[in-house]
């Protein structure tokens, strides 16, 4: 449904409930300090800054027998709640809505509202995850007990029921509907289900062999020649996804990221597509920052994801 001229609400979600570690909650803010509003607004896009939804705290609350052996799990389904409502809602109004995280386990909320919105309107949904981890444990495989390591199994349908089913249904999303990109930190039971579920994915390994380019080409293949006013490309993007060197304001760092050329190729990939209907940016946390750097590195990505170009024959912009 989206192109360049869809307009784009920003949704801020300060929250850390999923996160092993504090200071994610305070990702919206830095991305406002980034200025990440005026640089869409420069490209030509319509941006509306809705300001951040409002949730519990967190209170560091520890592994619940009671809910799946998970932390905060009340927190985080008040949350992914607010996030599902607020998402639907701003789809439904013809919208394209930028969630400013937050840890990933705002992105139950988000896929789901998506997933629902594409059932509703017959549109075909394909979710690109940008990440160093496959955040696919169950609240039996999860080492920590982190809701930000789930949300994957949770959106194929494994996990809790209140964060299984936002969307009315379940799984929300299917298999063919995922691509995951970046990873080089996986838990060995998340590998196991990757496989049995059959998820494609272009780990550090690959892009090593492949180049981002190649990569991108065979990520983005299943979209080929479809209808933009039949298909929804949503992004996931986690930080952590970067290499540390050049972002390091994020909780869970994997060394081995994409660099900063790789990162741009592959948002530049993704504009080309012009199917970018809704996106996640999550797991910024500023306490681990240094000058608010990564939080202006992925403003400068953002902007690559809306057209800006590189190239200097650009037709577009
Ligand atoms: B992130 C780990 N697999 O489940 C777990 O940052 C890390 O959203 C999860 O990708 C990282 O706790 C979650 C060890
Ligand atoms: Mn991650
Ligand atoms: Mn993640
Ligand atoms: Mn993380």
């Amino acid at each position: 449904a989206a192109s360049l001229h869809t307009p784009i609400s920003l949704i801020g979600v300060p929250t850390d409930i999923g996160a092993g570690r504090l200071g994610a909650a305070m990702g919206p803010d830095a991305l406002r300090v980034a200025q990440l509003g005026p640089a869409l607004s420069e490209l030509g896009c319509e941006v509306r800054d809705l300001g951040n939804l409002a949730g519990p705290a967190n209170q560091r609350k520890p592994r619940d027998a009671e809910h799946g052996n998970l932390r905060n799990f009340g927190e985080a389904v008040a949350w992914n709640q607010a996030v599902h409502d607020a998402v639907h809602g701003q789809l439904a109004a013809g919208r394209m809505p930028l969630m400013l995280g937050g840890d990933h386990s705002l992105a139950v909320g988000s896929i789901s509202a998506v997933a629902r919105h594409c059932r509703d309107t017959g549109k075909r949904l394909y979710v690109l995850w940008l990440d160093a981890h496959a955040d696919f444990n169950t609240p039996d495989t999860s080492p920590s007990g982190n809701i930000h390591g789930i949300p994957v199994a949770c959106l194929s349908g494994l996990g809790p029921r209140e964060l299984t089913h936002l969307a009315g249904f379940a799984p929300a999303l299917g298999p063919q509907s995922l691509c995951q990109i970046g990873l080089r930190s996986v838990d060995a039971q998340e590998k196991h289900l990757i496989k049995t579920h059959n998820i494609d994915v272009f780990d550090m390994r690959a892009i090593d062999e492949l180049g981002m380019r190649e990569t991108m080409l065979r990520a983005l293949a299943p979209l080929a020649g479809c209808d933009p006013s039949q298909t929804h490309l949503h992004l996931s993007f986690d930080v952590d996804f970067l290499d540390p060197e050049i972002a390091p304001g994020t909780g869970t760092t994997v060394r081995g990221g994409p660099n900063y050329r790789e990162a741009q190729l592959c948002m530049e990939m993704i504009a080309d597509t012009g199917l970018l209907g809704s996106i996640d940016i999550v797991e910024l946390n500023p306490a681990l920052d240094l000058r608010n750097q990564t939080a202006e590195l992925v403003v400068d990505l953002v902007q690559s994801l809306f057209g800006k170009s590189t190239l200097v024959k650009d037709l577009r912009r």
